[in-house]
């Protein structure tokens, strides 16, 4: 397996005493540096495992890698800085990710960031000594700093995976994951190609690597909701429209369910005629991009409602793929539309109608061995030069949990979430004082647009350390009972929703003996930043404060509970 991990010497281990260790280099990373440092005027150091900043596009570099959020708004806000807004131009609708690495290491060395960021360094373990009330994180390469504060900027999607098929080592021929691709790129020219996965990441890598390949077999077990994304050059005038309007496309995202500058339809699927639906459902798809998930309020809710959505899309199919039996295994009728996360493709279903591509579906016949030629399924054998896995990643807690992280007692972060994630609003969690996890589980993050979501966990952590600061604190550890209600306000929503019906990724479903919860939270960007904004401003409400490791004060009066009922009784009325 290659891994575009480059192996480079290292200066000497690190031994530091520090307000903070941040782990992780993407968006969340940089921008967490930057209000440590330049806001608060911290001591901080990133650690990175990449030899760049960048994150998930620093990995990511299959063919065809590109955002599915409009690069116009996937990006930092004016919260950052309107000067950056203002210089950066997007040459696309949905960039593609040279372009957007470009972007953040622009963003690195605009404000100084790498100077601060050890790269090639892996976090192994992170160790709380409640007698001082500081952290000491060990690295791979025998460095050790310790740090007040230890914040997790490690990304939903960092850590592949691969999954454990019988003979997997013995395939003679070249394999890549997609989430760890070799810089230098990959040459299919004349090859035989095995793509396994037709998640987002494969909508998008197919189409490309068919145009070069003799052939690709793409290995489908579930068929997605794959919605138009309508990518297309971005034009000057483009750029001067959004440029214009930066602040109110920014203040939208920040208050709507999915941190995108669209409002969801105030209607029902339902309240409106049959014709008028499909003419609602052919607008959005015609604008391309999320939209269709905004045409009705009830999509996510409402199982007839969304079956409306799901055979719209299914028609769209069998419009552009020729074959019927192949354009009918490429419908999905085994989980509602958005259930699992639908990819945007841009040309995918068109790939199908190419002689150099064949679909088999591994869910009737599933793979049971990688041979040294190939894959041998239930009912064939597929020989190739090159394997695809396009498999996906161990979301959320996988990243997390092998970072090493203990708390009080020594108590390991997986030992806590054996059962699955126990957070308070998914920034943080009992027994680990001082630890804050950026677009943690149970916090919106892969249910939205992530910057948004990525911005507003570090501008309310950097909030929460000048208010510590400020009030002689420098220990902070939710409650025990703020915790309890957070997570029961999130099963609750996530009961009012389809979510739980799909084995999706959000769910754990593809990690075999993963705890199976909705990872993410599904209440929406918009209120879930007014709850942590009224927790905040009640003087952290749920929180226990002190020093040195001692927590002298903190209350949990359930003061955004208000604010949890409403959503939840919403969603009732949605739903029913
Ligand atoms: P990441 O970008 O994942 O960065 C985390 C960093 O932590 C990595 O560089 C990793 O090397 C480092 N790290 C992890 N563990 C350690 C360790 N132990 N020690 C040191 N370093 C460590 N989201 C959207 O909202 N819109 C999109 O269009 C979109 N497109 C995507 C496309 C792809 C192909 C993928 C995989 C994800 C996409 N996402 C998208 C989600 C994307 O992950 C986020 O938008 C965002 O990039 C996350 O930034 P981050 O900084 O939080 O995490
Ligand atoms: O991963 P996935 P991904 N045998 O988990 C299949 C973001 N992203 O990398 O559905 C056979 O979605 C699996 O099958 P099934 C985005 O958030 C965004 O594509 O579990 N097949 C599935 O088809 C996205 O959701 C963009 O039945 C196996 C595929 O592998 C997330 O990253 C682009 C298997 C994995 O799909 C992850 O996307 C790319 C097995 N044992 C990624 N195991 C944008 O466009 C897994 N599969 C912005």
């Amino acid at each position: 397996m290659s891994s575009a991990h480059t192996e480079q010497p290292g200066t000497p281990p690190e031994q530091a005493e520090l307000d903070a260790v941040v782990v992780g280099a993407g968006f969340s990373g940089l921008y967490m540096l930057h209000r440590l440092r330049d806001t608060l005027g911290m001591t901080a150091r990133v650690f990175e495992a990449a030899d760049d900043v960048g994150g998930t596009w620093y990995w990511n570099r299959y063919p065809g890698a590109r955002c599915d959020s409009e690069s116009y708004f996937y990006s930092f806000s004016d919260r950052l800085s309107e000067d950056l807004l203002e210089e950066w131009t997007w040459s696309e609708r949905f960039a593609a990710q040279p372009e957007i690495l470009r972007y953040l290491q622009h963003v690195a060395d605009r404000y100084d960031l790498r100077k601060d960021i050890r790269f090639r360094t892996k976090v192994v373990g992170a160790d709380y000594d409640a007698a001082t009330g500081r952290w000491t994180v060990r690295t791979d390469d025998g460095g050790q700093v310790t740090a007040t504060y230890l914040i997790t900027a490690v990304g939903c999607l960092s850590t592949t995976n691969l999954p454990d098929f019988p003979g997997r080592d013995s395939f003679r021929g070249e394999s890549y994951h997609t989430g760890v691709w070799p810089h230098e790129g990959v040459d299919f020219t004349g090859k035989r190609v095995i793509v396994i996965g037709t998640g987002a990441t494969a909508v998008q890598a197919v189409p490309e690597i068919a145009q070069d390949a003799a052939h690709v077999y793409v290995l489908q077990r579930t068929a997605n909701y794959d919605i138009a994304g309508g990518n297309r050059p971005m034009d000057a005038e483009d750029g001067r429209k959004i440029k214009d309007n930066y602040r109110e496309i920014w203040k939208t995202t920040r208050e709507t369910a999915f941190g995108f500058p669209y409002e969801v339809a105030d209607r029902t699927a339902l309240s409106v005629s049959d014709e008028e639906r499909q003419r609602i459902f052919a607008e959005a798809w015609e604008r391309g991009g999320f939209r269709l998930g905004t045409t009705f309020n009830d999509l996510l809710l409402d199982e007839k409602a969304n079956e409306t959505a799901a055979e719209f899309l299914r028609a769209r199919i069998r419009e552009r793929v020729r074959d019927p039996k192949v354009a009918e295994l490429l419908s999905p009728r085994d989980h509602p539309f958005f259930t699992k996360r639908p990819p945007l493709e841009n040309g995918y279903y068109e790939t199908f109608n190419r002689e150099n591509v064949t679909l088999v579906d591994v869910r009737e016949a599933p793979i049971q061995e990688i041979t040294p030629t190939g894959v041998r399924t239930a009912d064939a054998e597929y020989e190739a030069d090159v394997i695809v896995y396009a498999t996906g990643f161990d979301a959320m807690t996988g990243t997390l949990f092998r970072l090493g992280i203990r708390g009080r007692d020594g108590v390991a972060l997986e030992e806590k979430w054996a059962e699955g994630p126990h957070s308070y609003l998914g920034i943080a969690t009992h027994g680990f004082p001082n630890l804050f996890m950026i677009t943690g589980p149970q916090s919106p993050s892969v249910l939205s647009n992530m910057p948004v979501s990525i911005e507003q966990h570090v501008d309310w952590i950097t909030d929460c350390l000048r208010f510590l600061r400020e009030q002689g604190y420098d220990t902070i550890e939710a409650l025990p009972d703020a915790e309890d209600d957070w997570v029961g306000h999130h099963n609750e929503v996530t009961q009012l929703t389809l979510l739980p019906r799909a084995n999706s990724w959000w769910v754990g479903a593809n990690i075999p003996g993963k705890p199976r919860n909705l990872y993410p939270y599904v209440g929406g960007v918009g209120t879930y930043r007014l709850i942590c904004d009224e927790i905040a401003a009640r003087g952290y409400d749920g929180f226990g404060l002190g020093s040195g490791g001692t927590i002298t004060t903190g209350q949990f009066t359930g003061a955004a509970r208000r604010k949890y009922t409403e959503i939840v009784e919403e969603a009732a009325t949605k739903a029913s």
